[in-house]
């Protein structure tokens, strides 16, 4: 480990002299640099493979994609949280939703065949594949996750970087981000465990749709 990267994040941020915390803090930004360049590969992968099927089969494999970098303050908390060391390698090789990319597809079908494409691409490798869809949670939730590493090439090295990305139907995003909102207002909240049998009521409900919607879609394409 050279001078630089054994200086921990969270030294970083009790620092009291300005400068050195600058000078120290390049690896970190380094590292968030790579993980936005690893970001934008896999996006343009995705908007190839889309603007392919546009052309060549009149019909958008997705309906958007929604990329977002973790938080430097979410990283420290995760961190601490698994009782991890703060260096950069550390970071690096245990988390790996730094870098996240969310594919919208209308159709549950349309996951696959799109996060199939993308996973058979030979610079990419899949490290963990995690299916809710097949498998959903106990509280209703489906999405498919690859996390996978991809090449980015710098000035004078290649380096793979971990992305997560997440499959998910307009009906599943749409599901999820109310029941982000539970998650965090949980302990606020009069009837917690109404509200979720409530929720896992939608999510299958909305699946028997998505399902219905693609049963439609097949047979209008017939
Ligand atoms: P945020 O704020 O979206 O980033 P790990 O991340 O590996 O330590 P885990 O639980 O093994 O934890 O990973 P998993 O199950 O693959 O979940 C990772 C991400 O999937 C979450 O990130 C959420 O974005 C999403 N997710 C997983 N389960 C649920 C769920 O029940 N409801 C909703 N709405 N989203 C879910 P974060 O970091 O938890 O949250």
């Amino acid at each position: 480990m050279d001078s630089q990267t054994d200086i921990t994040v969270e030294t970083l941020m009790n620092s009291e002299n300005p400068e050195i915390a600058l000078k120290h803090m390049q690896p970190f930004l380094d590292m968030m640099m790579w993980y936005e360049c690893a970001l934008m590969e896999i996006e343009t992968k995705l908007k190839v493979l889309n603007n392919e099927f546009a052309l060549q089969y009149n019909r958008n494999p997705f309906e958007s994609i929604k990329c977002r970098l973790k938080k430097p303050l979410s990283i420290v908390e995760k961190m601490k949280r698994k009782g991890l060391d703060l260096s950069i390698e550390s970071i690096q090789e245990n988390l790996s939703d730094i870098a996240g990319i969310r594919v919208i597809c209308s159709f549950p079908e349309d996951i696959y065949t799109v996060s199939q494409l993308l996973a058979k691409q030979d610079d990419i490798r899949v490290i963990e594949t995690k299916d809710y869809i097949r498998n959903p949670k106990p509280n209703g939730y489906r999405s498919l996750h690859l996390i996978v590493e991809i090449p980015i090439f710098l000035s004078n090295e290649k380096k793979y970087m971990k992305v997560e990305v997440q499959f998910r139907t307009i009906a599943m995003d749409f599901w999820a981000s109310l029941d982000h909102k539970l998650k965090y207002k949980k302990n606020n909240l009069k009837h917690p465990e109404l509200i979720a049998q409530e929720l896992k009521k939608c999510a299958d409900t909305i699946t028997a749709m998505d399902y219905k919607m693609q049963e439609i879609r097949n047979l209008l394409e017939e």
